[in-house]
């Protein structure tokens, strides 16, 4: 593998690249159920107006496959047939990809691939995910693979489970894939039935303040989380056969199992059942067009991420909290995996250029960072031109 580090010198036939396919990957935001996906719950994310851009061409070998990271300025070149794990986490993602699409028996041939993102990267906006389904995507045309677009959502996603080796659910792969512009999407993480909700929130904007800090507690923490929660159904399949995950675990259930699941658990388990609950009640305050409920129902989920499920972080709940007292911003939360990344923030379009230059100050003051702003529109999922 040759990696920038030791070869940063980008071939000259990438100077004139004539792309054969062409993909912009978005990232994603979600409004509401957060740690849910990988217990087979509810979650209600969109994809974004942000996105990576990737183009494609062949480059007639057979196993070459050569991509330049425009964002990183790094070049890599591999062989198809020798994929091993990289030390440019970046790499992974894509080698990943690669790995399991062969698995799948699909010939692949030598390509060129450059990318570019508008992504920032650790801000829980899932940049992982686009990086996979648009790079699956874009060799799906390239090479006539014939995969369908759920087949991308779940390909991309078993690469990050066994390639890159982190324990996902399905929510961003789908959201990345499937969206639809100005809607968000109800996901039933079980049955993988996806309803279109529009995204009608008035005079309000979605606002990203990011916290420009990623604690390294996410990784470990993430896979433990999901481990106290397959410990806690374990305990409970012993009496409820029936129950596969909490999906099939209701609040009387759970009480009953308080004792044997203990403290811990108890508590992850149960903001898992309540914010399962909290999904349902943000899609009718959606149709509804009620901005109060849906931003009472964002602080709530914030509150048991930070108290119940414990995967927020100070810098995280000081914007939150900053913003409880504005009358003008609805609901604010956490979003994606948490440790750090964005608040996610529903908030009156005119105050947002004032409300940032006051939370910059008191978040500079306080944590000797620099926060920045980003305001989204749920997009479109991949999109994909020849
Ligand atoms: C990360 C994961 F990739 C998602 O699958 C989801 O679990 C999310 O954290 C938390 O809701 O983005």
């Amino acid at each position: 593998m040759k990696t920038a580090e030791n070869y940063s010198k980008l071939p000259d036939d990438f100077k004139s690249f004539e792309a054969e396919v062409k993909v912009a990957s978005p990232g994603r935001i979600n409004l509401i159920g957060e740690h849910t996906d990988y217990n087979n719950g509810f979650v209600m994310p969109a994809a974004i107006d942000k996105k990576i851009h990737f183009k494609f061409r062949r480059n007639n070998t057979k196993n070459l496959g050569r991509i330049y990271s425009e964002t990183f300025n790094a070049y890599v070149e591999f062989n198809l047939q020798k994929v091993t794990k990289s030390t440019n986490s970046w790499e992974n993602y894509l080698l990943g990809v690669i790995d399991e699409i062969q698995k799948l028996g699909k010939q692949l041939q030598g390509f060129d691939c450059i990318m570019k993102s508008e992504l920032p990267i650790g801000a829980g906006i899932s940049s992982s995910a686009a990086l996979e389904c648009g790079f699956a995507g874009g060799l799906n045309s390239l090479f006539n693979l014939d995969l369908a677009e759920m087949e991308i959502v779940k390909l991309s996603q078993r690469a990050e489970n066994n390639f890159v080796g982190s324990n996902c659910g399905i929510m961003d792969q789908f959201a990345s894939v499937m969206s639809k512009k100005d809607h968000f999407i109800k996901l039933d993480c079980e049955s993988l039935e996806a309803t279109f909700i529009p995204a009608k929130i008035q005079h309000c904007k979605l606002l990203l303040l990011n916290t420009n800090v990623a604690h390294n507690l996410a990784d470990s923490e993430y896979n433990t989380r999901r481990q106290e929660c397959e410990n806690a159904v374990a305990v409970i399949q012993q009496k409820y056969t029936a129950v596969k995950s909490l999906r099939q675990v209701t609040f009387k259930i759970l009480e009953e199992f308080k004792k044997e699941i203990g403290a811990a658990g108890f508590k992850r388990c149960l903001y898992v059942l309540e914010e399962n609950e909290r999904v349902h009640k943000t899609e009718k305050a959606l149709r509804n067009g009620d901005l109060e409920t849906i931003g009472k129902l964002m602080y709530a989920s914030h509150r048991g991420l930070q108290h119940q499920y414990e995967v927020s972080c100070p810098e995280l709940d000081f914007l939150v909290d900053f913003s409880e007292e504005k009358p003008f911003i609805y609901g604010s939360r956490m979003m994606g995996g948490g440790f750090g990344g964005c608040t996610i923030n529903l908030i009156e379009a005119d105050k947002i250029d004032a409300y940032f230059e006051e939370v910059k100050k008191v978040y500079q003051e306080k944590f000797d960072i620099t926060p920045t702003a980003i305001t989204v529109v749920p997009d479109e999922g991949t999109q994909i031109t020849r």
